[in-house]
């Protein structure tokens, strides 16, 4: 290493002086600077995006510091390290929640307003990056926060899409999907490495050959090689100097490989194989808990893995740490099986480039891997056919099949008399056409696996991972999925939050279990009405908000009733809306009947090649058009869907809601995580016993809950006597009515034939028992309306919940793979405080 110049040597890192001082008057003038100096605008001509880019960068050169000393102190002590590997990184907005982290939020809409800003118009510039689908996307942009909170040294890997989740339009009641262009007006929060970049190899053959030292070797000769650039964002934790880094990849082309092609004269040729290689990360794969199998999408798995697996070699390497040792260095955490390709290509790296044999890298690969599973859906897991796998990865397909063949052999001598275990637990998938099964690739080369809730977990073990479970028990560990308190509490509520805090001071935004605290002024009617009065606060806003941006007028009094997720059959929106077409059909019947008044608000993205998904859209927005008009309804009844469903708007809907929709089949919801944000910000949950549900539901009280609906057993039971939708069907006469309704084309302008399909499947087979559990979905939500209008009831109800949440942290769970799987502590990140007497 070469000694810097002295001129270079940075000074000490001090956060507070002249340039990144936290104070209001330093905050104004870097503002302004950067409003000249960056965006090149006076303030007379700047637009309100102009100010968020200025105040953005203000912001961003105060994490800077925290970030570079953050890693410089992970270098210099050689911290042990958290890989999380995620196809997804939903994050949300960044300016809001780093004004937060760094404690300044006041501060700055204080600076903002002496400016004439206003600190809210200028959050809503900010254009989130999209980059995944739903829980598991967010799920991972949670840990991450929770990482750098608890001081905990990690790095976020994953791949920069162009294009993010699409924008979501609703036209004529059904979805339309817009691409997402995040990237459009600058994005001030990452720092592209292109001196970090690394080759991914794609196709091509292998060799075998006998190196210098006599030994057997595999040379992989590719197709193609794409380079992989780094772009990486600070994270800042709460109330911490830590500030670590998602390092997302892109691609682009090998210049070698361009210019060979230039130089044979195929100009157009090379710029064509510019643009396949720049295709990997150009479009997020819009699918929750569905695998399609394209090529595309394998091609995205081994690009992002590969690069991440070289730049932890890189910095080893870096510091001087040998690579025998990459498992005490890191632990890579597997976010599903998107990133699974990771065993064989850890196992590459380590023998065909660094020349390690074959028990040695597999003793570090299957110390380094963990294996977290988030469905149990079978279309869901992945698999890849034999035959892409050997055109793309010719090279890993011999060491899956080399990983294979010793792990059936020690299946084979655990399981003497059982030969059907080979082909039950094989790596490879010979039942038809021949497949790579991702999960268990995943099983065989982790140290540790788990499922999301404890539920969860269990049925993995009975079920989908059974075999692997009673192979290695030890493996097999439950980690129920948190929330971050940051995000969906401090920033989505303020109010909330302040409200808390006068109560039991500010602990519990890092220590959540302190809600509890709140038990104690549950029947204290200052906190009582002040806990009310927000929630209506709130509710108004939402409803000026829906009647600015939907011509609909919604009573803030009435209970808000809200499903707020991806679309998908399993998740039952359309049991929700059986319901309101029952609650309709009992109004036509008897205009003067007694009801609740309801608001019933749904948002989330159907993925654009689920069909029964989009009709669904459809159906709530039909029922919605005519239930929103009928003047017998009298305003009873509000129906709306509320297009683009995202992170930003996510927050904005929670602290509103009275009433929190969580009714998947039991059995299929391997977690849920809205299902924690909406108890936290003051709703009630209907819902079945899936997922989270059972332990939120344990937690707040079953009094506190309101529960329906089969139990996952009862589902399978069901299941397996036959199960025939069309009798309920017919012995219920208000399922009947609803159904009928809907089918009369009474919701569609007389078209009887638009939502057959949906019926169709309803009455016929009905894979998700709506059906089977209608009466009792109906029965407990005309129970909630009934509890909802005693109102000290109600509110009493909601402050144990909030009160209650405190298991359902992040942080709680980052803790937990922190002492089971990972085996990490803390490092905290000094800083020196600025002292005007040391310039
Ligand atoms: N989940 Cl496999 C997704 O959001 N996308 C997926 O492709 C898969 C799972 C969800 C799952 O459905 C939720 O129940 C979980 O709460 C969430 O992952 C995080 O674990």
């Amino acid at each position: 290493q070469t000694v810097p110049d002295p001129r270079l040597v940075c000074p000490p890192v001090r956060v507070e002086d002249d340039r990144t001082g936290l104070n209001i008057e330093t905050l104004k003038r870097a503002f302004l600077d950067n409003l000249f100096y960056i965006q090149g605008k006076f303030p007379d001509i700047a637009t309100q995006n102009d100010y968020y880019m200025a105040l953005a960068y203000t912001v961003r050169d105060r994490l800077l510091k925290r970030w570079l000393k953050t890693a410089q102190t992970y270098t210099e002590q050689g911290s042990r390290t958290v890989c999380y590997l995620s196809a997804e990184f939903l994050l949300g907005p960044h300016l809001g929640k780093n004004l937060i982290n760094l404690g300044i939020y006041d501060d700055v809409q204080q600076a903002m307003e002496e400016l004439g800003l206003d600190l809210e118009t200028l959050l809503e510039q900010e254009e989130e990056p999209g980059l995944g689908n739903g829980g598991l996307g967010r799920l991972a942009a949670c840990y991450l926060d929770s990482m750098a909170t608890l001081e905990i040294p990690s790095i976020g890997y994953g791949i920069r899409y162009e294009y993010g989740i699409f924008e979501q339009d609703i036209r004529d009641g059904w979805q339309i999907e817009r691409s997402d262009k995040w990237l459009r007006s600058g994005y001030p929060w990452e720092v592209p490495r292109p001196e970090w970049s690394v080759p991914v190899k794609i196709g091509g053959h292998t060799e075998q050959y006998t190196d210098e030292r006599g030994r057997f070797r595999v040379r992989w000769v590719p197709h193609h090689v794409v380079m992989g650039v780094p772009h990486d964002t600070p994270l800042l934790g709460y109330q911490v100097n830590t500030a670590n880094t998602l390092r997302l990849w892109r691609a682009e082309a090998a210049e070698s490989f361009d210019f060979d092609a230039f130089n044979s004269g195929d100009y157009v040729g090379a710029v064509h194989e510019k643009m396949v290689s720049e295709n990997i990360s150009k479009v997020l794969y819009p699918n929750d808990n569905i695998s399609q199998g394209k090529e595309l999408r394998l091609l995205q798995q081994i690009f992002f893995v590969s690069c991440s697996l070289q730049d932890m070699i890189r910095i080893m390497e870096g510091q001087k740490i040998p690579l025998e040792k990459f498992h005490e260095k890191f632990v890579v955490q597997m976010n599903d099986t998107h990133p699974a390709i990771a065993v064989a290509e850890l196992m590459r790296l380590l023998i065909d480039d660094h020349c390690m044999t074959w028990d040695q890298a597999w003793g570090i690969t299957t110390r380094t891997f963990a294996y977290t599973n988030h469905t149990l859906l079978p279309e869901a897991l992945e698999r890849w056919p034999i035959a892409l796998f050997k055109k793309l990865l010719p090279r890993h397909l011999e060491l899956i099949y080399e990983i294979n063949q010793r792990f059936l052999d020690d299946v084979r001598i655990r399981y003497p008399e059982q030969p059907q275990m080979l082909s039950q637990m094989s790596i490879i998938d010979e039942s038809g056409e021949r497949y790579v099964r991702m999960a268990h690739l995943a099983c065989v080369g982790s140290m540790a696996i788990n499922g999301v809730a404890a539920l969860h977990t269990e049925l993995l073990k009975q079920g989908v991972l059974h075999d692997f479970y009673e192979m290695y028990p030890k493996k097999f560990n439950n980690k129920t999925n948190g929330v971050t308190p940051r995000r969906f509490m401090v920033l989505s509520n303020p109010r909330l939050s302040r409200a808390i805090t006068e109560r039991i001071g500010p602990n519990w935004v890092k220590h959540l279990d302190e809600l509890k605290k709140l038990e104690s002024y549950v029947d204290d009617p200052n906190f009582r009405q002040e806990f009310r009065q927000i929630k209506f606060d709130i509710k108004q806003e939402l409803a000026t908000y829906i009647q600015q941006n939907y011509g609909v007028a919604i009573n803030p009094n009435s209970l808000f009733d809200i499903q707020a997720k991806r679309i998908h059959e399993y998740k039952r929106q359309h049991l929700n809306a059986l319901y309101i077409v029952t609650l309709y059909n009992r109004i036509k019947a008897n205009p003067n009947i007694e009801i609740t008044p309801r608001t019933f608000l749904f948002g989330g993205k159907a993925a654009p090649g689920y069909y029964t998904a989009k009709l669904i859209i459809k159906l709530i927005n039909a029922i919605g058009d005519v239930v929103n008009r009928d003047p017998d309804v009298r305003d009873r009844l509000k129906v709306l869907f509320l297009k683009d469903y995202s992170v930003k708007f996510a927050q904005r809907i929670y602290p509103a809601a009275d009433l929190s929709e969580q009714i998947s089949t039991a059995g299929k919801e391997a977690s849920g995580t809205g299902n924690m944000k909406f108890a936290m910000n003051g709703a009630l949950t209907i819902g079945t016993l899936d997922g989270a549900n059972i332990e939120i539901r344990e937690e707040v009280g079953e009094e506190n809950f309101f529960l329906f609906g089969m139990t996952a057993d009862e589902v399978y039971a069901r299941k397996a006597q036959g199960y025939n939708p069309y009798d309920y069907y017919q012995s219920n006469s208000e399922l009947k009515l609803a159904i009928d309704r809907i089918a009369s084309g009474f919701f569609s302008h007389g078209d009887r034939k638009l939502f057959q399909p949906l019926l169709d499947t309803l009455m016929h087979r009905d894979d998700y028992m709506l059906f089977a559990d209608y009466q009792a979905y109906i029965d407990c939500q005309d129970y909630v309306g009934q509890v909802f209008q005693d109102v000290d009831r109600w509110t009493r109800m909601t402050i144990l919940n909030v009160a209650r949440m405190g298991k359902f942290s992040s942080d709680r769970a980052i803790r937990d793979y922190c002492e089971d799987f990972w085996k990490i502590s803390p490092v905290p990140i000094e800083i020196e405080e600025y002292s005007p007497e040391a310039i």
